[in-house]
């Protein structure tokens, strides 16, 4: 019984969404298109088992396969960022930097983390999170330049003593230096947090910057630039271990979820192969391209452009909010999302920036050539965002293009 015949509710908006991903350029950078082997183990019998405990230390019987496939992963996940300990359990990121806080302090400590608007998460010390209730977050902010002013966090450091420094980020465009920020940290006594989440992929495949050598603990999820199944990870230094595994179970969570596990290690097997080096290279090269072409044009770029495989750009000066560009991008089959810029005067439902990046459409194989094309398509998207019949026409010419791009050949639900 396929599932088209079992559920065909389900599977016919699975084939929609299959031909929305295939005739649209995904460009929110956060999203990416698994491989095929990721996929099938996602999808396995992996999925049935309860495994609650970590590998050869399990709550439940029958837990032999499952302990070697978590045990690949981790193995893996250690090799690729030269990681201590690794704990592949958290379900996501947010779970992962909750998890994380519980494990380095104790409820009340403050933590100094980059504020949202300029580039920071809501997990790091947004005042809607549950975490911003527990913890007491001070939230230091981007220079005019846009720029991470290492004098300026020292000085917030010695003022608020935090017993944690949390770096990386989700709308920010440069690099971080971490040995900086672990010197400030050795200064006033605090522990080290980096976030890699979205910048992952471009650390395994040695285009930036690694913390996990230099920090006490690093979160991450595994399905952005790292092109794995939706989940998280931490890693850390082993005398955080004990700390970190208790926090996340029985601290946190249940069962592991072990078909994302397995399709974690796929992932890392595949961010392992000298290919995944090229493929992060050109993630970057694509975003600078990008990144000129909207210089050309005009466009405010925020944080003065990219080092990695984002962009955040404040489309007011062309006579438009975020929301509006994204929604006529969207109809130009172009997806982005609208974004705060730094200190927006607009609302967050409604904000002056869009965020876009590189990762997905790399991944389909495009290069130079196509983002000139496509920053080409994006402008005259956004010059005539009033005007549905040029949406619709450059969505055509997008849908043209994805066709030289194939996406999942063989797959149909
Ligand atoms: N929602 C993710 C993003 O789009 O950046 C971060 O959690």
């Amino acid at each position: 019984m396929t599932l088209q015949n079992y559920d065909p509710a389900i599977a016919n908006s699975l084939q929609a969404e299959l031909d929305r991903q295939r005739e649209g350029l995904e460009m929110i950078p956060s999203e990416n298109f698994v491989s095929p082997a990721v996929l099938e183990a996602l999808g396995s019998i992996a999925t049935n088992k309860y495994s609650e405990g970590y590998p050869g230390k399990r709550y439940y019987g029958g837990c032999e396969n499952i302990d070697v496939i978590e045990q690949l992963a981790i193995d893996r996940a250690k090799k690729i960022f030269g990681a201590q300990h690794v704990n592949v359990q958290p379900l996501s990121g947010a779970p992962a930097n909750i998890a994380a806080y519980e494990a380095l302090l104790e409820h009340g400590d403050t933590i100094l983390g980059m504020d949202l608007s300029h580039g920071g998460h809501l997990t790091h010390g947004h005042p809607v999170t549950q975490s911003s209730k527990i913890y007491n977050f001070v939230r230091y902010k981007t220079d005019a330049q846009g720029l991470i002013d290492l004098d300026n966090l020292r000085a917030m450091a010695i003022e608020h003593k935090p017993k944690l420094i949390l770096v990386g980020y989700s709308a920010y465009s440069r690099e971080i230096d971490y040995a900086g920020i672990k010197q400030i940290a050795n200064e006033v006594g605090a522990l080290t947090m980096a976030d890699m989440a979205h910048i992952a992929g471009l650390i395994a495949g040695g285009q930036m910057n690694n913390p996990v050598p230099i920090f006490d603990l690093v979160t991450t999820t595994t399905h952005k630039t790292l092109r794995g199944p939706r989940g998280g990870m931490i890693l850390c230094k082993a005398k955080h271990a004990k700390a970190v595994n208790k926090a996340v179970f029985p601290g946190l969570q249940g069962g592991p979820h072990e078909n994302v596990i397995a399709a974690k290690a796929v992932a890392f097997k595949e961010a392992l192969e000298p290919e995944f080096k090229i493929y992060a290279a050109q993630i970057k090269k694509n975003a600078k391209i990008l990144e000129q072409e909207f210089l050309a044009r005009d466009y405010k770029l925020m944080f003065g452009g990219t080092d990695n495989h984002l962009l955040l750009i404040d489309v007011t000066n062309k006579g438009l909010s975020g929301k509006e560009a994204d929604h006529a991008l969207d109809a130009a089959g172009i997806t982005v999302n609208k974004n705060m810029i730094p200190d927006d005067p607009r609302s967050p439902m409604d904000p002056s920036g869009i965020r876009l990046g590189t990762p997905a459409i790399t991944t389909r194989g495009m290069k130079e050539d196509e983002m000139k094309i496509i920053a080409g398509w994006i402008d005259e998207a956004i010059i005539n965002w009033q005007n549905p019949k040029k949406l619709a026409n450059i969505r055509a010419s997008v849908k043209e293009l994805t066709k030289k791009f194939p996406l999942y050949r063989e797959l149909k639900y």
